[in-house]
């Protein structure tokens, strides 16, 4: 395959500590077509040894893996403080921030607003995808009024958690910024018209000519639970009516004229007097959730604490939830906590879950009764932790050369041959619970094991009756 150079990106990405030209964005992500806009128009515009990227944390935060200029990595919300370091520390270098909308827009707001109205000479980047990308789709500043969300799983209710966040508009007040825009990556017309934005605001800062800007609307698939075509649509549907689309100011747009003063091309939503939703109080909405069987007391039940890790994609933050499912069946008392890292596809994934007959006081689960690995990594990163008379599943493609502690049984478990074999190779997590079922280290009934897998298939049921038949097929075969 010919291999078309990229202009101003690396053209291999060895930071990632991969041999590889792919990126860690998902399919259909705004980034990565933003990523590749900006890094055109460094390189067009012959400023890549001129110019300062100061990253952000958010799917954003490898942009040093691919763009070829110089980085500085900021803490999470302080890309706008650090740029501001960097562009007064080198007046005669481009600095431009990359920021998302929870970096800039929550945590990070204040440093960002202050460094605009200071009118520090650098410019903002601002990708609006409407909630936490790498975290696992929480609410942000900018989520849309009933947008569904990890944390407004009934849709953002503006009553409990405000209205949406308008940055231009909100930095439109100011004096100092001498370019405000918004635009959009959710279709061809729409990036051809955010890389003319991104050349003008390179074009600023090469000539020093103070703060810009540039909002970017940008489709997240996997946390809006779409496909690429259907994030795009959303965004330029959905998030365009609350987030319009235009130039708010260009102050230098006519040099030649008298200095115009700050034009407004786009009526501020912000500013507009909204009549209030009728919203539902609090206890109405938790009235409406599904009956959930309350824990109940039992001291004769003993705390169990299980530790599920792999590669995210692998199931293994799906299996936590089933057991946690499981045991609020059970009317248990439990906490499943995840964690995982920058790429939700691809990287490093582990949860804890902790299954008692009394209140549980911290979710975290730093030594387990039971730990489940799907990779080599996760194994050596867990095995050495788990307790005395604990257990380890681990699948049979992992390299065991570490042995587990003394009096913690070792089971190594063919999970993904076997999902394999039956031919949904997606449900190797299906094939560690039925290890987990048949060994019985959860305490949790078969019966309550079997209904939570139904119940994480809920949108997909017939997965979910594939799964449950391999799962029986597997126990038996045990
Ligand atoms: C001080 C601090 N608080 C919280 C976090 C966790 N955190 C990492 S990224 C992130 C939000 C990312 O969302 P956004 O900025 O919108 O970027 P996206 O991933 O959507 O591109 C949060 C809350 C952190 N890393 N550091
Ligand atoms: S989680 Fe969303 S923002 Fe993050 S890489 Fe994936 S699609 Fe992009």
């Amino acid at each position: 395959m010919k291999v078309v150079e990229q202009k101003g990106m690396y053209q291999k990405f060895p930071r990632s500590g991969k041999d590889t030209r792919a990126t860690h964005y998902c399919p259909g992500c705004g980034h990565g077509i933003i990523n590749k806009l900006i890094a055109e128009c460094c390189a067009e515009m012959g400023l890549q040894d001129n110019t300062i990227f100061v990253d952000p944390v958010g799917c954003g935060v490898f942009t040093y893996y691919y763009w070829d200029a110089a980085h500085i990595s900021a803490a999470h919300g302080r890309a706008s403080a650090v740029a501001t370091g960097s562009c007064r520390a080198r007046p005669d270098a481009v600095t431009i921030a990359y920021q998302g909308d929870g970096d800039l827009g929550a945590i990070g707001f204040n440093n960002a607003f202050q460094a605009a109205s200071r009118g520090e000479h650098f410019a903002c980047i601002f990708v609006n995808n409407s909630l936490y990308g790498m975290t696992g789709g929480q609410m942000a500043p900018t989520t849309l009024e009933g947008e569904k969300t990890t944390t407004t799983p009934f849709g953002r209710d503006p009553s409990l958690t405000g209205h949406p966040l308008h940055v231009c508009e909100v930095f439109n007040q100011l004096q100092a910024p001498v370019f405000i825009a918004r635009t959009s990556v959710a279709d061809t017309k729409r990036i051809m018209a955010t890389k003319a934005a991104i050349r003008r605001v390179f074009e600023l800062q090469k000539e020093h000519k103070g703060y810009c800007v540039l909002e970017i609307l940008a489709p997240c698939p996997t946390n809006f639970r779409m496909d690429a075509l259907k994030a795009a649509a959303f965004c330029s549907n959905e998030m365009e009516r609350e987030f319009p689309l235009g130039t708010f100011r260009d102050t230098f747009k006519n040099a030649s004229e008298a200095p115009a003063a700050p034009e407004v091309k786009v009526e501020s939503p912000y500013l507009a007097v909204k009549p209030v939703p009728q919203v539902k109080t609090c206890a109405e909405l938790f009235a409406e959730k599904v009956e959930v069987p309350p824990a109940e007391d039992d001291a004769s039940v003993p705390e169990r604490r299980f530790k599920f890790a792999g590669y995210g994609g692998q199931g293994i933050l799906s299996l936590g939830l089933t057991i946690a499912e499981a045991a609020r069946l059970e009317k248990r008392h439990t906490l499943w906590f995840p964690s995982y890292g920058p790429e939700q596809r691809g990287g490093s994934a582990n949860c804890s879950v902790v299954v008692s007959g009394r209140p549980i006081g911290s979710p975290t689960v730093e030594h387990p009764d039971v730990l489940v690995c799907m990779n080599q990594p996760a194994y050596e990163r867990f095995v050495g932790d788990v307790k005395k008379g604990g257990i380890v599943i681990v699948d049979a493609t992992v390299p065991v050369i570490q042995q587990p502690p003394e009096g913690v049984r070792l089971v190594v478990w063919p999970a993904i041959k076997m999902a394999e074999d039956f031919g949904v190779p997606k449900a190797a997590n299906t094939m560690m619970l039925a290890a987990l079922t048949k060994l019985g280290c959860t305490g949790l009934a078969t019966a309550n094991l079997e209904q939570a897998l139904v119940a994480s298939f809920a949108k997909k049921p017939e997965l979910g009756v594939k799964n449950l038949e391999i799962l029986r097929q597997a126990v038996e075969r045990l």
